[in-house]
């Protein structure tokens, strides 16, 4: 099972976040990210057995993170594979509870990679020119208190991503 531990957007973030999706991909083409399918990954886990799914389950759901609000003002470019993102300029809080995180995986014999952790939200992949300066700009803030553990499985129209657990409220 291809796991990752993620923030989830409220719907309304969701919606806006599609908005900037829609312009981005309007701008620098490539492949749009389905608003169902927009999220903050704070672990990439890779695959993992099904006992090992529910440990981390069961992990989650007893736990409660450290809330936090994230202010999201920049867009960004990962030019290998592509991605148009938007992330932040202040992000000690999601850096400390991805820290955290990472402890708490490493004890359950889990080593998340990579070590470097750059907090974003992807809204396109498979683009060739970086995003142009005339995106609109992003001013939004993600008031979070829950982490999700999510199951991604490839289908016919993409990943389909279905959270399996959450943190305590
Ligand atoms: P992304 O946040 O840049 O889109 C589910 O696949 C999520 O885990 C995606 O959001 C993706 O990154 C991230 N992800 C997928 N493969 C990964 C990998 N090999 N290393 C780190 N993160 C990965």
């Amino acid at each position: 099972m291809r796991l990752f531990l993620a923030l989830v957007p409220p719907p309304e973030l969701r919606r806006r976040f599609g908005e900037l999706a829609d312009a981005a991909h309007e701008h620098c083409g490539g492949r749009r990210v389905a608003d169902d399918n927009l999220h903050l990954t704070l672990a990439f886990l890779g695959e993992q057995p099904k006992h090992r799914a529910e440990e981390l389950a069961d992990w989650l759901s007893g736990m409660h993170i450290a809330p936090g609000q994230w202010r999201l003002d920049r867009w960004g470019h990962f030019t290998g594979p592509g991605i148009v993102w938007i992330g932040g300029t202040s992000e000690t809080g999601l850096i400390r509870l991805r820290q955290s995180l990472r402890e708490d995986l490493e004890g359950l014999g889990i080593d998340v990679r990579p070590r470097r952790f750059t907090p974003h939200i992807t809204l396109l992949r498979r683009v060739e020119q970086p995003p142009a300066t005339s995106l609109p700009e992003v001013a939004l803030d993600w008031s979070y208190s829950r982490a999700a553990l999510v199951l991604s499985e490839p289908t016919h129209r993409g990943s389909r991503y279905t959270p399996l657990a959450w943190s305590r409220a």
